[in-house]
């Protein structure tokens, strides 16, 4: 038979519709699951971008600026900004997710993947972490793999502009899947070594990994 013939109430989409209502199907397939799954357990969103750091913003000029990657390499270097732009240049697009519960959706980034950086200089087999140090004396400890991940970097511009001195300018890192408080300002050093070991926030009660999606915030669940 055919739809048309019977009343609209009767017809197959009619039918479907009030299954799809009866089981809320667009409410959760639709509508409300992609927002969860970008904002961690948690989290809320803002538009405007927090400044976060220890009250000391050094100012570091490009010209006297340097980064030292150093440790369990086989070849270690020391950037200038000269070095640092004659390495690949990479941009992309980032959500950044602090543990103060803010998260900023869309943030596009131009510098130096660390997996570009870590080509470079050769790690050997044995280094398992990363101490990053900043130029304000600031350090962060994540594992190997985690500051390898594909959209990790050391960013010197943000939304087309060079970075801001307060947000870690001349060049900060960025690893957009863990808390940013692993995301060193005012990058100076990145340091490959092998066990493990805690930086400032993570001496001070603060996770060693610093997974969003885990909600791995303090050092005690
Ligand atoms: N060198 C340095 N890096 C740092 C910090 C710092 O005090 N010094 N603070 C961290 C913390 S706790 C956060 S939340 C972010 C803040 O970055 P923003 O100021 O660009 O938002 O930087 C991280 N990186
Ligand atoms: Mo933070």
């Amino acid at each position: 038979m055919d739809d048309a013939d019977l009343p609209p109430e009767d017809s197959k989409l009619t039918r479907s519709k009030q299954q799809w209502a009866s089981q809320g199907k667009f409410l959760t397939g639709v509508h409300s699951r992609p927002e969860e799954e970008r904002l961690p357990p948690g989290q809320h969103l803002t538009v405007k971008w927090p400044v976060l750091d220890l009250g000391r913003q050094p100012d570091i000029a490009r010209e006297r600026w340097k980064l030292e990657v150093t440790g369990m390499v086989a070849r270690p270097v020391t950037l200038d900004w000269a070095g640092l732009m004659a390495l690949p240049q990479t941009r992309l697009r980032s959500d950044i997710h602090c543990v103060t519960s803010w998260s900023r959706y869309d943030n596009d980034w131009q510098g130096v993947l660390t997996r570009d950086l870590l080509a470079a200089v050769e790690p050997h087999d044995e280094a398992q972490a990363v101490m990053l140090h900043g130029y304000d004396g600031y350090t962060t400890n994540v594992l190997l793999r985690d500051f390898a991940a594909a959209d990790a970097i050391v960013a010197h511009g943000w939304a087309g502009q060079p970075l801001a001195r307060d947000h870690g300018g001349p060049a900060r890192l960025v690893i957009p899947h863990l808390y940013f408080w692993k995301s060193a300002k005012w990058i100076r050093k990145i340091e490959l070594i092998g066990a493990d070991k805690p930086g400032f926030w993570e001496v001070n009660g603060y996770h060693m990994r610093g997974d969003p999606w885990d909600e791995q915030r303090y050092s005690k669940e």
